[in-house]
């Protein structure tokens, strides 16, 4: 049994002394060829949790915003009728935000008659409402979820004419917040 203890001591010490070598011969290397190289163990608890905050980190900075990229967007001053941001499109999207209590964001769409339109406020980071408004200007739908809830507005339209679509922070929002946040409108027809 002794043997057998001393074997597997001068084994484990074998092995240790091969991994010093081969950590010695390294670093031998980097000094002689210049070269530094810096590695992170992942194979390790530590380095796998480190892995799993870095990424969640990247996904914070880099994710959340990138929902918002890639659209068309609103072009403020758009707080009236007459200077409405104007799409021209039979489906499409764009993303805006409401940036103080009193943005509004008006939108002219031009749609064609005998198709029914579907709008949908959506990815809100506040409570916002959606409406549509006929050339009169009249309200002909109005979507008003609470909180960040989507909001959503189908109009069968009878004839080719001009819209405005509005996007306001509700009127029964009771807060205290300055800024209302950013969403993205889509436009689909059938
Ligand atoms: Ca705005
Ligand atoms: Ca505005």
């Amino acid at each position: 049994m002794d043997i057998f203890f001393k074997y597997v001591t001068i084994m484990i010490l074998r092995g240790f002394t091969g991994m010093m070598e081969t950590q010695k011969e390294r670093l031998y290397q980097e000094e002689k060829t210049g070269e530094m190289h810096i590695t992170i163990n992942t194979s390790g608890l530590v380095g796998k949790i480190l892995v799993c905050i870095l990424s969640f980190l990247m996904v914070l900075i880099v994710g959340c915003d990138s929902i918002y990229s890639g659209f068309q967007q609103e072009e403020e001053p758009n707080d009236s009728y007459e200077t409405a941001t104007e799409f021209q499109m039979s489906e499409g999207s764009w993303t805006g935000a409401v940036t103080t209590r009193d943005d509004k964001d008006y939108f002219k769409v031009y749609l064609a008659g005998e198709f029914t339109y579907r709008f949908r406020l959506t990815n809100l980071q506040n409570d916002l409402t959606l409406m549509l408004y006929n050339d009169s200007p009249e309200v002909v739908e109005s979507s008003t979820n609470s909180e960040l809830l989507d909001e959503n507005i189908s109009v069968d339209v009878a004839a080719t004419d001009s819209y405005y679509l509005l996007v306001e922070v509700s009127s029964t929002l009771d807060t205290t917040d300055t800024y209302f946040g950013k969403y993205i409108l889509y436009q689909s027809r059938e």
